[in-house]
């Protein structure tokens, strides 16, 4: 039996990406906002709803690129419950991550614990939309505009999400994507970040070309964030599969629903907020009425090569670059210390056959009694 992991990448058939790689030989054009950059950026734009787009190198850089771009200083109150990337953002920005509590539901940021976290240093909020489900946007964007601060939504997991007023990727100041190879929609490595207006994109194009404005003047410290033509292209290849990804998805987050329900100890969590959902992952809280713990759970699936994921142990404030801070402290984080506890992200992606969805199923089910 192969080793089943908890993603992996749809890669449409190989013949599909020959001619873009015939162009890309035949122009010698290989980056530097090349034809296949351009492509993507307006396919993406179109398939997104968004009207304002610029493709990255990867998430990570986006996020990097955005808080610059909005020039945020001082203190950004986050989600210790996320991917390391999200805070590492801030720390490269000299920037102080300020963690607060998770709400238990959504597993996002609670905007009831924002309000009490801005202090006279803050300038920003960055929350996430975890796994793919919207934060209570509307609540947060209220909060921002009250007290002046600007908000950049890490939607890493977000690709394509819709929520009550149209693509979920508006909200907020900036949203950044992510297109690495375990996503939903990849480019290999990758990553955008969506604008408002057509000149907050044309900075962001400047800053993520080493800061320069035209051939002879450089007015910011950018960074290369470029995205290739060969990445690029294999966004356009994968862009025309996503939505058959997305159903395939869709049916295993169905099967994993029917088939593990009414397990006592073992919960799910609801896309509350979401009319279009990407079934981005598949987690899983194992509670104490289960007879395994999580990490028993996590431990058994792996001795039978089933390689489930612990999307978010430890939190990003127990790392030790944020421990020391005071809002990293457990007891201010109740919520995000119990989600990362019990939270398991079972194996979901196109490909995942049914005989294994059946095996993961059946293995937790006997485990259960
Ligand atoms: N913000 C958030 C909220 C994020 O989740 C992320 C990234 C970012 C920001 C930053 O975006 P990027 O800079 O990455 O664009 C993975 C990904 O590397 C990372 O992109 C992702 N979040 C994070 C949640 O997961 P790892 O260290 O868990 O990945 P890895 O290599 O263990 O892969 C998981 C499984 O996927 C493997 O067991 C096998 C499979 N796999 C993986 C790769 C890379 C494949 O089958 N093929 C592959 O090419 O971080």
């Amino acid at each position: 039996m192969q080793n089943i992991y908890v993603t992996k990448p749809f890669l449409p058939p190989l013949e599909e990406y020959y001619p873009y790689l015939e162009k890309i030989w035949a122009s010698g054009v290989l980056t530097n906002g090349g034809q296949f950059h351009q492509e993507l950026e307006n396919a993406l734009c179109k398939y997104l709803g968004v009207q304002h787009l610029s493709l990255f190198s990867n998430g990570t850089i986006a996020l990097i690129t955005a808080l610059q771009a909005l020039e945020i200083t001082g203190e950004v109150i986050t989600t210790p419950y996320s991917f390391v990337a999200t805070a590492h953002s801030l720390l490269w920005n000299n920037i102080k991550p300020v963690f607060i509590d998770i709400d238990p539901d959504t597993l996002n940021l609670d905007p009831s614990k924002i309000e009490a976290a801005i202090t006279p240093e803050t300038t920003a909020i960055m929350p996430v939309h975890c796994y793919g489900n919207p934060c209570d946007v509307d609540a947060i964007d209220a909060i921002a505009k009250k007290h002046d601060l600007k908000v950049i939504y890490d939607a890493a997991h977000a690709f394509g999400v819709r929520c009550h007023c149209g693509s979920l990727l508006k909200h907020g100041d900036l949203s950044i994507l992510s297109f690495h190879a375990t996503k939903v929609f990849n480019t290999f490595e990758g990553g955008a970040i969506i604008s408002p207006d057509a000149t907050t994109k044309q900075r962001i194009d400047q800053l993520k070309n080493f800061g320069f404005v035209d051939e002879v003047t450089v007015t910011t410290a950018g960074i290369n964030g470029k995205m290739s033509e060969i990445n690029a292209a294999f966004g356009l290849v994968q862009l025309n599969h996503v939505d058959y990804a997305i159903a395939e998805r869709k049916e295993i987050d169905s099967f994993y629903r029917e088939k593990l329900s009414g397990i006592e100890g073992i919960t799910f969590l609801d896309a509350a907020g979401s009319s279009t959902q990407n079934y981005s992952y598949f987690p899983i809280l194992v509670n104490e009425n289960f007879p395994l713990s999580r990490d028993g759970l996590y431990q058994q699936l792996k001795d039978k090569d089933i390689y489930a994921r612990r999307y978010f142990y430890p939190l990003i404030s127990q790392f030790p670059m944020y421990s020391n801070l005071p809002s990293a402290n457990i007891e201010n984080l109740p919520n995000a210390t119990k989600a990362a506890e019990q939270v398991l992200c079972l194996p979901i992606y196109p490909g995942l056959t049914k005989i294994d969805q059946e095996l993961i199923c059946d293995l937790i089910l006997d485990i259960n009694g």
